[in-house]
């Protein structure tokens, strides 16, 4: 039976307890779920379903259906072993109501599986309760239906039962509140991905997600299942499913060290990027952590070691006259790492980054083993490894010795700003900020819009480059990429420090602007220079200097009144407030903006660049990884899923204001 810990409490005051619980949670929803956007909408979701997955983990459980109904509710079933429902002696009341009713309840279920403390995750199915309208519990289990709803998180009745059944498992359906949330719309995608990933990371479980909602013109509903026999080796060849591969294997390892489980899987790729994507306990971990330093450092080792035993690829090296790096042994590798740790700390700036220092050695020494009992066994692919890795530094090599001649030239030329670069006259960066700004029309409005004391322009013109398809060294001879190097000041290739990583000790302004066309166009250069800095320049961004600029997409005006509008939302808004009750507004003028360089100098800086009206978006480590990962997965041979994307994601539905 449970074992619940309470104290001494009597019912009546752990009852207060539960509504002053709720009440936490509905007064402050974002503490507990991120926000009150479509992202915290989605985490109810994820919330609910995490309880199953636990369930699965915890061996019990192979299905979980999660269905989107008409009715804007969502239902997820399991065929676990049910929620239990017996009665607590002190609470007088059912454990499943315990559970759907107190913070944190959850968890004290299940001592020694892995669940995942503070965060965004692991707030228990309580708060998705308290933050819906609606919600109704059943446990199919003993042979009976047991059943409670709520309102708010409020239960309307004691658990009863309302029927028999021959099965086992949980079924949770809940209705969003729409008072709390600014859209209770779900989105198939969204969930899709989340649930693919799921099944991914926990091989031989089956998520059938279902939405009823009519598709508009078939009148069909949708269904998916998600079901990986193998984990994560399926796992990485979906990542990698756009690439070439050096070779068909993926390296797979699936272990236990030191009490962590571990499980890894490795493709080799002919493009230039280090993909990996790292997990714990079923977390995007997008900041890395212990873990990911561990795989690294058991990668280096091992390819090292195994590099220096094998006479004809030390030659090799040795006639090159080549350092071999870090990063080299990383050119071209997509690895997926899954780890389950018990008491999980997690740090940085999303809380993402694991930090318990026990599990870098754990799982190094994994990694070393597996990895190098692979390349023992498979000498050809580990030919192929070294080729290309001997490929990576040789070209490394060559470009820090043009880029440090061009930097020698540059500080011959005195300061080396370029010619492009419209600079601002105050020289203390903490008040200074610079615009990147597409195209050479609207550069020009900016700079004459602009206050030329702490503001800076730099028009972009030309491609900017894809990160992911060309040799790393190749992204630093794009011009624009070395005009926005040398305008923002950061440097490259510092004493004791990677390459490749930005040093922003000399950055030369405290914001740093992106401004593109409100269109499909502007989004993706967005989204490229996003990619950029994420790649090249992380520090810019978990320092907090980089921003999006978000020009309105209309101007209303109603006799004498006009106002920009940043969305359809707003334009509605205008139309209600002064239209004269015809479709549209007859009588309100709209003008579209398509792009910057419609807009006059005057118009540019009070609409997107004046301090005190603009809104701009500060894009975090989450938005940038999210930005690289939409590019991984767009910039494969297939150009069809590229365009889609690009069209259904014009908006920055991401980034938070
Ligand atoms: C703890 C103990 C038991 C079941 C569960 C948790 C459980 C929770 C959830 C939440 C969603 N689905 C779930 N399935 C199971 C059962 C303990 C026992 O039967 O002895």
């Amino acid at each position: 039976m449970a074992d619940f810990q309470e104290n001494e409490n009597n019912y009546s005051a752990s009852n207060i307890q539960v509504l002053e619980g709720l009440e936490a949670v509905r007064k402050r929803p974002a503490m507990y779920i991120g926000d009150i956007s479509e992202k915290g909408l989605h985490h109810l979701i994820n919330e609910t379903v995490d309880n199953s997955i636990d369930e699965a983990m915890a061996g019990y459980c192979k299905n979980i259906e999660v269905t989107l109904n008409e009715d804007g509710s969502v239902t997820v079933e399991d065929d676990g072993r049910g929620i239990p429902v017996d009665e607590h002696k002190k609470l007088h009341k059912s454990a499943l109501e315990v559970v759907m009713t107190v913070l944190h309840a959850g968890g004290k279920f299940d001592k020694g599986s892995y669940k995942v403390s503070g965060g965004l995750h692991g707030v228990g199915v309580s708060c998705v309760n308290a933050l819906s309208a609606h919600m109704k519990s059943q446990v199919f289990r003993d042979g009976n239906i047991y059943q409670q709803e709520y309102e708010k998180g409020k239960p309307l009745y004691p658990v009863k039962i309302i029927g028999t059944t021959e099965k086992t498992g949980t079924r949770q359906q809940f209705w969003p509140d729409n008072s709390i949330f600014t859209t209770t719309t779900f989105q198939w995608d969204i969930v899709a991905r989340r649930m693919r990933e799921l099944a991914y990371l926990n091989a031989g479980i089956k998520i059938i997600l279902t939405d009823m909602h009519p598709h508009p013109e078939t009148g069909k509903t949708r269904t998916e299942t998600f079901h990986a026999e193998d984990g994560l080796k399926e796992f990485v060849r979906y990542v990698d499913r756009h690439r070439q591969h050096l070779f068909n294997d993926v390296i797979y390892l699936k272990t236990e060290k030191q009490g962590i489980p571990i499980e890894i899987a490795i493709m080799y790729n002919t493009d230039y990027t280090e993909n990996i994507h790292s997990y714990v306990n079923n977390i995007n971990t997008i900041e890395g952590g212990t873990h990911l330093t561990g795989f690294r450092t058991a990668l280096t080792r091992t390819l090292k070691a195994y590099a220096d035993g094998e006479p004809t690829i030390s030659k090799q090296i040795e006639k090159a006259k080549i350092e071999i790096a870090g990063e080299d042994f990383r050119e071209g590798l997509t690895a997926v790492i899954s780890i389950k740790v018990a008491e999980p700390q997690f740090e940085g700036q999303t809380k993402t980054k694991l930090g318990n220092s026990e599990v870098s050695g754990a799982v190094q020494q994994a990694v070393g083993e597996a990895l190098s009992n692979y390349l023992e066994e498979h000498p050809n692919e580990a030919k192929l490894i070294c080729n290309k890795v001997i490929l990576a530094a040789t070209a490394r090599i060559a470009a820090r010795n043009a880029r440090e001649s061009v930097q020698r030239k540059n500080v011959m030329s005195g300061g080396g700003l370029p010619g492009k670069l419209a600079d601002c006259s105050k020289k203390d960066p903490k008040d200074c900020e610079i615009f990147l700004v597409e195209g050479d029309s609207a550069g020009g409005s900016a700079k004459q819009g602009r206050d030329r004391y702490t503001q800076a322009i730099l028009p972009l013109r030309g491609k900017i480059l894809n990160v992911e398809k060309v040799q790393r060294h190749r992204v630093f001879e794009a011009e624009s990429v070395m005009n926005i190097i040398q305008s923002i000041g950061v440097r490259f290739g510092v004493e004791g420090e990677d390459d490749y990583e930005a040093n922003t000790d000399k950055l030369r302004y405290d914001k740093i602007i992106i401004m593109t066309d409100a269109d499909v166009d502007g989004s993706h250069i967005d989204t490229l220079i996003m990619t950029l800095f994420y790649r090249f320049m992380p520090k810019v961004i978990e320092e907090g200097h980089l921003y999006i600029a978000t020009p309105p997409l209309y101007k209303c005006t109603y006799k004498k009144i006009s106002e920009y509008c940043y969305t359809e939302q707003q334009r509605q808004m205008f139309i209600d407030k002064y239209g004269d009750g015809t479709e549209d507004g007859k009588n309100i003028h709209t003008q579209r903006y398509k792009g910057l360089g419609e807009m006059n100098p005057e118009q540019l800086w009070e609409t997107t660049m004046d301090p005190k009206t603009r809104l701009l978006k500060q894009v975090n480590i989450e938005n940038a990884a999210e930005a690289d990962e939409i590019f991984s997965m767009l910039m494969g041979d297939d150009v069809e899923p590229r365009r889609e994307f690009i069209e259904q994601n014009a908006t920055y539905a991401n980034i938070d204001a």
